[in-house]
Order: structure tokens, then sequence, then C-alpha cells
């Protein structure tokens, strides 16, 4: 059955796109349109669109693809209108009058991946590209569609295969009788396989931020400036200040790109013990946010064992010099050396060590990339200590399935139903 969905967000606007796709699309755009003709493929053509009593009630352009020359490699018709809810509706509610239903999330790009249009990680991209909270999170995913992360997969797949072909011709023969620098030629090759996985590995973390953005806390005691630094970051006076302390109770948050990083900053109540029982609980927020922080602005001395994603920040420069230790020392109502302070911040939370030409976008793909990284290392380890060729290539061929899963054209429906979810409807 075709399916429907409007593909521009509900609301009112100049234009609204429905999109249908299915073999009954073409039938149900001429009902709406009382057109006897087919349309042509990859053209613009203007209509009158008519309910189901016969009156017109919009003038839209219609653009059709047939398949499998289309994004879902079914017949696909984009029907642009006057972007006013109620002609959305009335125009899906057509489309259901005449056969098709409204497509579930994600339904299209699905359909484009079970008819072999994009592999699963090119699929995922799609999601990227559509919620990226930065250009660079948009381009990362328009990479990773055009097959940018495919491409380097197989890459690192062919090097595993035929690392795995030559244990294979090897492991009936006996140990005497073994190719020559067999161990040697495949331990190098491992040996940058890891590398190389571990470092895709890393990019995970600053891929994700770019494409989802980074929880950045400011935390510290009552008066320390916390609500003036984020003032300072934010560039208005978004959070109140005052000299007493006990200010902020509330958690305030707002997004922000910091060098191009898109940051969700989060200015917290001052940690102290309180009798109050509303501060007590503004306290409480800022400890649940510094639990699920990627990075913590801590107006506070660096203590013996400094946490790894906290910078710890002197404010009030102005008044005078630090006595005890801390990252950096600034004036956030001076606004002394805070882009000094930006920069500590985008460089710690992408850590610049970590560059890689795989860079993974999300947590399914992480995962599978951290098990090839594992099978690699526990068939090097084979190699290396027990020479069990046989323990060798199943590590191996465990690694090629696993690359396999991150760049599969067919899938298993649990792997679809998580990567598809995350989706909206009409896309
Ligand atoms: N001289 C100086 N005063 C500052 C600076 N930053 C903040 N202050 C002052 O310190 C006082 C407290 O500032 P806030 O930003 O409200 O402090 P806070 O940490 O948010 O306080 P709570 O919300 O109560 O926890 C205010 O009077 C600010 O004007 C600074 O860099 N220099
Ligand atoms: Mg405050």
């Amino acid at each position: 059955m075709s399916f429907v969905a409007c593909s521009t967000p509900l609301g009112t606007g100049g234009i609204a796109v429905v999109r249908m796709s299915g073999k009954s699309s073409i039938s149900v755009l001429k009902k709406i349109t009382k057109s006897k003709r087919v349309p042509k493929h990859s053209v613009a053509k203007k209509y009158t669109a008519y309910d189901s009593r016969g009156d017109s009630f919009d003038n839209i352009v219609v653009t059709t693809f047939f398949a499998p020359k289309s994004y879902t490699g079914e017949d696909l018709v984009e029907i642009s209108c006057h972007g006013n809810p109620v002609i959305v509706s009335k125009i899906l509610e057509l489309c259901c009058l005449y056969g098709c239903r409204i497509a579930d999330p994600g339904e299209f790009t699905k359909t484009a991946f079970l008819n072999g249009k994009m592999d699963i990680s090119e699929a995922e991209s799609v999601s990227d590209i559509i919620h990226a909270k930065s250009i660079d999170g948009v381009k990362l995913g328009a990479k990773n569609l055009s097959g940018g992360l495919s491409k380097k997969v197989k890459d690192v797949k062919t090097s595993v295969v035929s690392c795995l072909a030559a244990i294979e011709f090897n492991l009936d023969i006996s140990e005497e009788e073994l190719q020559p620098n067999l161990i040697k030629n495949s331990l190098d090759v491992l040996g940058d396989l890891v590398l190389k996985t571990k470092s895709a590995v890393k990019t995970f973390k600053s891929s994700s931020i770019f494409v989802s953005g980074a929880s950045v806390v400011i935390s510290g005691p009552p008066n320390a400036g916390k609500s003036t630094l984020f003032n300072t970051l934010v560039g208005t006076n978004r959070a109140i200040v005052t000299e007493i302390p006990g200010t902020t109770r509330d958690v305030v948050e707002k997004e922000i790109l910091v060098n191009t990083i898109p940051i969700n900053l989060k200015d917290t109540a001052g940690i102290r013990l309180s009798k109050d029982p509303v501060e007590s609980a503004g306290i409480e927020r800022s400890k649940e946010e510094l639990n699920t922080a990627d990075l913590v602005l801590c107006l506070e001395e660096k203590p013996k064992k400094p946490k790894k994603n906290y910078l710890y920040i002197y404010n009030k420069s102005d008044l005078g010099p630090p006595s005890g230790d801390f990252d950096i020392s600034i004036s956030a109502k001076k606004e002394k050396n805070i882009q000094k302070l930006i920069n500590m911040v985008s460089s710690t939370l992408l850590d610049t060590n970590s560059t890689s030409d795989i860079q993974i976008t999300t947590t399914r793909q992480l995962n599978l990339m951290k098990d090839v990284l594992l099978s690699l290392q526990k068939a090097r380890v084979h190699l290396s200590t027990d020479f069990s060729l046989e323990l060798v290539a199943e590590e191996l061929s465990r690694a090629v399935s696993f690359l396999d899963m991150l760049t599969e054209k067919t899938t298993k429906d649990d792997v679809l139903n998580v990567v598809f979810s995350s989706f909206c409807v009409g896309k």
C-alpha cells in the first residue's frame, strides 16, 4: 500500500510538501487533480487540487518520480501546496481516502534502504543531516550519505579479508611449511588495522558532538559568577545576576555555537548546604546535570584529583590574582580572557588528537566498530602468542561480519527499527 506524509514541519508557511510513495501514488494523484494524463518523470507541473465533492481548494505543484529512479525506489509523488495546515490535512485525508496510509517515521528512507538505494550507514547519515546542530555536522552527514563511511569501511574490510585469506590458505599446512613471513606480514597488517579502528572509535565523540551538540555545565559555589559567565558566553542577560548568594535555582539553558561547535550551555544553582527547600531542589538539579555533562566549567580551585571533563576556572581576576591552582583565570564581568576560555572549551570537547578518515556518528556504528577492534586485537594476540591460526581466522571472520553490519544492504528488523525510529514522519 502506498504511504503518505507531510515532509515539511507542521504549521503555517509559504508552502508545504506532501510526499506519497508506492504503486498507487500516481492514481491517487490523478484522483486529487482530476487529471487523466500520466505526469512526466522528474518534471514539476501545476495542478488544481479538488476535494471528494469536486470543489477545488488549492493550486499545487507536483513533481513525480517513477520507480526505480526515485528516492524510495518506488513511484514517488511530491505535492507542494500552500503552507496552511488545513490544506495539508485535506490532502493527507484525500490520499488516505483514495488508498494510501500515513507513513511511519523514517519510512521513506527505510523504503529507500530496503530497495537498495542506500546502505544502512548512508540511511543513518540522512538522519544526521536533518538533525545536525552545526554546519560541520551537516557536512559530515552529507559526506557519509554519498558513501564516505561505506567506502572507508570497505577498504578496512578488504584488508581484513586478504589477511584472513592468507591465514586460511596456511591453516592445513605444518608449521615448517608455512608461507615465509606469514606471521610477520599478518602482524603488520593487523597492527595498522588496529590503529585505524582505534582512531575511528575515538572520532565518535567529536563527530557526535558536531551532530548532536555537547552539554556544557557551569558549576561552582554560590556567588562565584556562574550566571555572569553564562550571560557573557551567551551574549545576553539571560540569567539573573545579583550579589546575593543562592540567586540561581532552576537550570537555565541556551544552545550556542562555540568555535562552530554546537553546545547546550547550562547555568546551575551554586552548590552548598542549604536549609531552604527551594534552593536545595535547585542544588539537586545542579548535581544531576554534572553527572551527564560532556564538560563542566567549574568555578573552583583544582582538587588533588582533577576530573577529566572539568575545566577549573578562576573568576573575578579583575579583583586580584588567583592564589590556588586553576586551568585558566578570567573575569566574566569584565570579559577578560573569554576567547581563551572558548578555545579551551572547544579543544577539550573535540580532543584534537582524534583524527581519522573513518568518522562514525551513531552509537550503533560505535558499538560495531568497538567489536571490530576487539576481534582484531584478539586475532593479533593469537598470532603473536599461541600461533593458533584457527583462532586467528575465527576472530578475523568475526571482524568481517561486524564490518558488514556497519554498511549492510540488508539488515535484521530490530536493527532497522533502532535506526529509523529516530527519524521524523515524512523522511
Ligand atoms: N568583580 C567581579 N565581579 C563579578 C564577576 N563575575 C561576577 N561578579 C559578581 O559576583 C556576583 C555574583 O554573580 P552571579 O553571576 O550571580 O554568581 P552565581 O555564581 O551565579 O551565584 P548563584 O546563582 O547565587 O550561585 C554579582 O554581583 C556579579 O556582578 C567578575 O568577573 N568580576
Ligand atoms: Mg547564578
